[in-house]
């Protein structure tokens, strides 16, 4: 059997991290955060992307779809499991087209899962979680103006894209943790994972 795959996607704050720490929790899924593994590349001593990674991310920018593609593949190689939520990935048509010419025949998309928040929202959880400490080189102002730009005009197309293919589970993502989790659990417990 193919691997199965969930797309996660929202905007920059939006909550994919926390609710896929949640569903994989409860469901027997893994999580993969293409931002975690880009800032676990930038630092590992030897990366001949660290520095490009570090630029891209305080930019808002998107690191090139065969460096992220491959960190993906790579981390669902070493899990040795079979279902995974693809956090924050694919990003823009670049990252889509190279999925699905690497991944595509090797995996089963089974869903996207968006969240959706209003930016306002969303800028104040990043800035929260930046001033608590997060040690995000993108959690301030200036990076999360670009980044917002880059998610409305590179990262909605995408999200559109698989809307059209009748893929996208929308999920209200602005009330507390707990309840957003809820209407995850609906989609999981409908598609009967
Ligand atoms: N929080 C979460 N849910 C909450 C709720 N319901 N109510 C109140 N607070 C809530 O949450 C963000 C903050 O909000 C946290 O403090 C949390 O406690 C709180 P989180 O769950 O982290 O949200 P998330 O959507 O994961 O936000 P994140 O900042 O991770 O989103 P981004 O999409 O911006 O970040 P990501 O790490 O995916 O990407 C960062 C950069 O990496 C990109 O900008 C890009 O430069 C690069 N990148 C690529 O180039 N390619 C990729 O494929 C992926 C990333
Ligand atoms: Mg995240």
């Amino acid at each position: 059997m193919l691997p199965e795959v969930v797309f996660v996607l929202g905007a920059p704050g939006a909550g994919k991290g926390t609710q896929c720490s949640h569903i994989s929790k409860e469901y027997d899924f893994v999580h993969l955060s293409a931002g975690d593994l880009l800032r676990e590349e930038r630092q590992r001593p030897g990366s001949e992307y660290g520095e490009m990674i570090e630029e891209k991310i305080r930019n808002g920018e998107i690191v090139p779809v065969e460096v992220t593609c491959s960190l993906i593949h790579k981390a669902m190689q070493k899990s040795g499991k079979s279902r995974f939520l693809i956090d924050g990935f694919p990003r823009n048509k670049d990252n889509l087209d190279g999925w699905d010419r690497v991944m595509s025949d090797k995996t089963k998309l089974l869903f996207v899962l968006f969240f959706e928040c209003s930016r306002d929202i969303c800028t104040e959880r990043c800035l929260g979680r930046g001033a608590a400490g997060s040690g995000r080189s993108d959690d301030n102002l200036e990076s999360l103006q670009k980044r917002f730009n880059t998610y409305i005009n590179d990262t909605m197309p995408i999200i559109n894209h698989y809307d059209r293919l009748g893929l996208v589970k929308r999920i209200n993502a602005e009330s507390v943790p707990e309840e957003v989790f809820q209407d995850v659990k609906k989609v999981f417990d409908g598609a009967g994972l």
